[in-house]
C-alpha cells in the first residue's frame, strides 16, 4: 500500500469531552504523521459541503447542527494506507458496534455523538482535505524516526 494522506476530525463532542489529546495520541502512536492540525469552527456552509452525500437523509439536519455546534480539531494524517488505518482506529460508525480498542469503541455510545471523523476512501480524503485546509497549512516535514515506522519511507 502506498503512502497516503487522509482527513480526520475530532468532532465537537470529542473537543467538549477533553478527548483531543487522547485521539491525536492514538493516531501518532499508530505511526501516522501529523501534517496538518487546527482548532476551528465548521460553518453551516462547510458542513453542508462536507456531508453533501447525506443530504435528504433523516439524520442530516441533526448531523449539520452537531458538527457546527462547537469547535472541532481538523487533522491531516500521513502514512502507509492512512485512509483505511484511520477508519480502523476510529472504529465502526455506530459506536455500539465498534470494537473495544477503537476510539468509538472506547469513548462513544451514540451514532450521533461518535467523537471522530475519517475519510472513507482516497478520493474522499483529497476532497475533504481541500475543504478544510489551504495548501500552506499542510506541512511536508521529515520525521527523524521515519525508518522505525516505515521500512521504506
Ligand atoms: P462515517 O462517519 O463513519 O463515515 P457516515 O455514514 O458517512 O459515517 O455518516 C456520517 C456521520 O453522520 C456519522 O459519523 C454520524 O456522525 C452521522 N450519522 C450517520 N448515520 C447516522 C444515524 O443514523 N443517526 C445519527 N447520525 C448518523
Ligand atoms: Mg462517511
Amino acid at each position: 500500500m502506498a503512502t497516503e494522506r487522509t482527513f480526520a476530525m475530532v468532532k465537537p463532542d470529542g473537543v467538549q469531552r477533553g478527548l483531543v489529546g487522547e485521539v491525536v495520541a492514538r493516531y501518532e502512536r499508530r505511526g501516522l504523521k501529523v501534517v496538518g492540525l487546527k482548532l476551528m469552527r465548521v460553518s453551516k456552509q462547510l458542513a453542508e459541503e462536507h456531508y453533501a452525500e447525506h443530504r435528504g437523509k433523516g439524520f442530516y439536519d441533526g448531523l449539520v447542527s452537531y458538527i457546527t455546534s462547537g469547535p472541532v480539531v481538523a487533522l491531516c494524517l500521513e502514512g502507509r494506507n492512512a485512509v483505511q488505518v484511520v477508519r480502523d482506529v476510529n472504529g465502526a460508525t455506530d459506536p455500539t458496534k465498534a470494537l473495544p480498542g477503537s476510539i468509538r469503541g472506547d469513548f462513544a455510545l451514540d451514532i450521533g455523538r461518535n467523537v471522530v471523523h475519517g475519510s472513507d476512501a482516497p478520493a474522499t480524503a483529497q476532497r475533504e482535505l481541500k475543504l478544510y485546509f489551504g495548501d500552506a497549512e499542510l506541512l511536508a516535514w521529515e520525521r527523524t524516526g521515519e525508518r522505525w515506522v516505515h521500512e521504506k519511507a
